[in-house]
Parts: structure tokens; C-alpha cells; sequence
């Protein structure tokens, strides 16, 4: 259920016919539409799991059945697992409702890589957004950087992009520093030690640097997190949401309790929010 008291006053400010408010109710009502792409293993899947609570009341009734989507939802460390693109809806607390897209990696082979690029490029516009899941403990990107350059060049989404660098538990202290008994993964707290984000934020900055000059991105559109250990995921879809067109992020804002952002929207700008 989208907030309907704030929507109705909207409604009623723009004094729309009968049938024109049917529509823009409709309108309200579409799910906001998330895809997330990577190569095979960078755990797009898990992410997926981590940012929502996959529970049978939050799934919407019409886009899937909740053990199929469960089932779909599979994981796995040693063969790729997700082989075809499927949808789901969930709906939050303040009844925003996300589609999110999860579909096949890329890098399992030459063959296959060409196969599901194509797929990708056709899958991606169906969406309002786009992210791309990258190893952040694996420094092997030069094929990342080629792919994403070809992908955002094919589907112009560079300004909708947001770039999750997973995996961050998995990098490794130096050896000198492991032998004196430092450690990198804090498990009482489940967080990185001081070690740990020190030399993750210097290993993002890297990849942050390839991608900024190769690909065009910018510092902000990329996130760290690790999926598994369910940190820092919670901004990963804070990102996500900022990085939405701007119609359907305020779309977005309407069903969030937050400062409501049509207050000090033109009217022209208000009816665009419908469409
Ligand atoms: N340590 C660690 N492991 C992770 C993390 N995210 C995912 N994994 C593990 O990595 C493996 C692969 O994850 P998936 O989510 O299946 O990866 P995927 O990108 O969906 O892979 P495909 O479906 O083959 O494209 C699984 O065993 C995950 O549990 C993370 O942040 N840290
Ligand atoms: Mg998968």
C-alpha cells in the first residue's frame, strides 16, 4: 500500500477528472524497478537476501510465489547458480514497493559471456535503475572495467548506476600483520577492525580510481559492504534509491517517511509525479 494520505492531497491539488486520478492512482501504485548485474560469484544473490527480510508477507501476492522465490534465491560457492533473469516485488514498512531483477553473471565463459551480455542489454531498460556488484577483495578488474564500459554505453545508465563493492570481510591483513596477531574481521561486533577498513579503504580507492577514469563514474555512485556478514548493506539501498530518475525517486520519497519534497514542487512538476 502506497501512502495514501499524501497522495490523495496531491491528487486533489491538481483537480483532475474521475478517469485521469484512476490512472495516476495506477501509476502510484508500479513498483520502483531495481536490476543488479556482476560477474559470476560476486554475490549478487546473497546481496539480494541481505538487503531484504525475504518473509511470505512482504512479497507481493502477484509476482511470484514465495518458495519459488526462495528457491530461485539460491546461493552458492562453487558453481554459478542464478541461470535466468526473475523478478520479485517486496514492499517496506512504509509501503514502498522495490521490483528488484536478479539474473545471470557474467565471466562463467567466453560463449556464455557474449550470450548473457546480450541478455543484459535488453533486460536493463525495463528498469528504473541499475547496480553492479563487483569482488572487492579480487583486485582483477581490467575485464570489469571493459564490460561495464560496454553495458553503459549500450544502455546509457552511467547516471543510474550504483557500484556495490562486495566481499570486503574477505580481504586479507598482510602477513606481518596476521603473524603479530592482528585480525581483520571483528566477529564479537561483526564489523572490520581498524586494520581492516584501513586497507579497504585503500583498496577501494584503487578500484574506485580504474573505474573513475575508465568507465566515467563518480566517487558517490559507489558503496562498500559485505553481503554475507550483513554489514553496511542497509546503504547499499540508500544508494540505490538516490540514484533513481528523478521522477520515481520522489515517487519513492512519497511512500518514506520523510520531509515530503512535492511541498515545494511547481505544479507542472506535480503531475509529471503521476505519469
Ligand atoms: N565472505 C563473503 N562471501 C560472500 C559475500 N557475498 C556473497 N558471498 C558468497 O559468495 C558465494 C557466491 O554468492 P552468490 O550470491 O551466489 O553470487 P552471484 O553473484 O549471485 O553468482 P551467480 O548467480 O553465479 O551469478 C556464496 O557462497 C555467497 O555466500 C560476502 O560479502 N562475503
Ligand atoms: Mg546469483
Amino acid at each position: 500500500m502506497v501512502n495514501k494520505n499524501k497522495i490523495d492531497k496531491l491528487l486533489k491539488e491538481l483537480k483532475l477528472s474521475n478517469e485521469q486520478e484512476e490512472i495516476m492512482k495506477r501509476n502510484m501504485e508500479i513498483p520502483v524497478k531495481i536490476i543488479g548485474i556482476g560477474q559470476t560469484g560476486v554475490g549478487k544473490t546473497e546481496l539480494l537476501k541481505s538487503i531484504f527480510r525475504i518473509q511470505k508477507e512482504k512479497i507481493d501476492a502477484d509476482s511470484m510465489a514465495y518458495d519459488r522465490i526462495l528457491e530461485k534465491l539460491e546461493t552458492g560457492s562453487v558453481k554459478s547458480v542464478t541461470k535466468d533473469f526473475f523478478s520479485f516485488i517486496v514492499t517496506s514498512e512504509e509501503g514502498l514497493k522495490v521490483q528488484f531483477t536478479d539474473g545471470p553473471g557474467l565471466g562463467e565463459s567466453k560463449e556464455l559471456e557474449d550470450k548473457y551480455l546480450k541478455m543484459w542489454i535488453e533486460e536493463i531498460p525495463k528498469h528504473d535503475m541499475l547496480y553492479w556488484v563487483l569482488d572487492g577483495s579480487s583486485r582483477d578488474i581490467g575485464h570489469i572495467q571493459e564490460n561495464m564500459k560496454y553495458v553503459l554505453d549500450m544502455t546509457g545508465y552511467r547516471n543510474n548506476l550504483v557500484v556495490v563493492l562486495n566481499k570486503v570481510d574477505q580481504i586479507l591483513l598482510p602477513q606481518d600483520q596476521e603473524l603479530k596477531g592482528m585480525i581483520g574481521w571483528d566477529t564479537d561486533f561483526n564489523q572490520p577492525t581498524k586494520n581492516l577498513l584501513k586497507l579497504i579503504n585503500h583498496r577501494t580507492d584503487d578500484i574506485i580510481e580504474k573505474l573513475i577514469d575508465y568507465v566515467s563514474l563518480t566517487k558517490d555512485q559507489i558503496v562498500i559492504c559485505s553481503a554475507r556478514k550483513r554489514w553496511n548493506h542497509g546503504l547499499v539501498l540508500d544508494k540505490m534509491l538516490e540514484y533513481l530518475p528523478e521522477a520515481v525517486r520522489i515517487k519513492a520519497s512519497l511512500n518514506r517517511e520523510v520531509k515530503d519534497p512535492t511541498e515545494l514542487m511547481s505544479l507542472k512538476g506535480k503531475k509529471k509525479l503521476f505519469k
